[in-house]
């Protein structure tokens, strides 16, 4: 459940993510230095096909980097890993081991933020005792494999109207197409191809954000 504490984590325009393989050769903790000297207050770390051992070892650098800096980190999927590493949260899908017992093992000081896909999941979330909610893909996007299709600015309209808990609108963002997402009711965007591919991440970071802080 979401307390003071947590919500001032999250409580940021922006949400960056990594992604090793579009990120143009340089590895997640060159983008994660970029990310934070561009501004950047919450970071996820996110390798779905890196073997574990390199997780644990970038996520290891990633929180005394995130702590030095007062960034929020998330460590997406592996629980493992943050139980040992002790980020700010976990990020958890829909297929992945149901909240609840994720939260017996995080405890609740912990962040869990959930993907959802549809009002439904969304309601259920916060039922659940989620912190955040994801909120995607709003557009398409060729980032995540095996992804839903589209959800769409109705969905977004349905969570600005009806959860109270943090939300990070996800999904084909880029920073042209990111004053829609705002105009439906997202207080946080998660942009990853555009950033971690961008040719200078941190000017890429710093552009975005003084788009949203206007
Ligand atoms: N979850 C839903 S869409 C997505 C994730 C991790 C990927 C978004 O990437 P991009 O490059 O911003 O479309
Ligand atoms: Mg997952």
């Amino acid at each position: 459940m979401i307390n003071e504490i947590k919500r001032q984590k999250l409580d940021f325009p922006l949400y960056c993510i990594t992604a090793q393989n579009l990120s143009k050769g340089r590895d997640n903790i060159q983008v994660v230095r970029n990310m934070i000297e561009g501004g950047a207050k919450i970071i996820q770390y996110r390798e779905k096909y890196r073997e574990i051992r390199k997780r644990y070892e970038e996520c290891m650098i990633i929180r005394e980097m995130t702590k030095k800096a007062g960034v929020t980190f998330i460590i997406n999927d592996n629980i493992d890993i943050a139980l040992l590493v002790k980020p700010d949260g976990v990020h958890i899908g829909q297929d992945d081991i149901p909240i609840k017992e994720v939260r017996k093992l995080v405890g609740e000081d912990m962040i869990i933020g959930l993907s959802t896909h549809s009002p439904q999941q969304a309601l259920e979330a916060v039922q659940n005792g989620a912190d955040y909610i994801g909120v995607g893909p709003v557009y398409k996007t060729y980032t995540k494999d095996n992804v839903c299709d589209p959800v769409g600015l109705e969905y977004v309209r349905f969570t600005a109207e009806n959860i109270d808990i943090p939300r990070v609108v996800i999904g084909g963002i880029k920073e042209y197409n990111m004053h829609e997402v705002i105009e439906a009711g997202a207080k946080c965007i998660c942009l990853v191809s555009d950033i971690v591919g961008a040719n200078d991440i941190k000017a890429k970071v710093k552009s975005i954000l003084s788009k949203l802080n206007k």
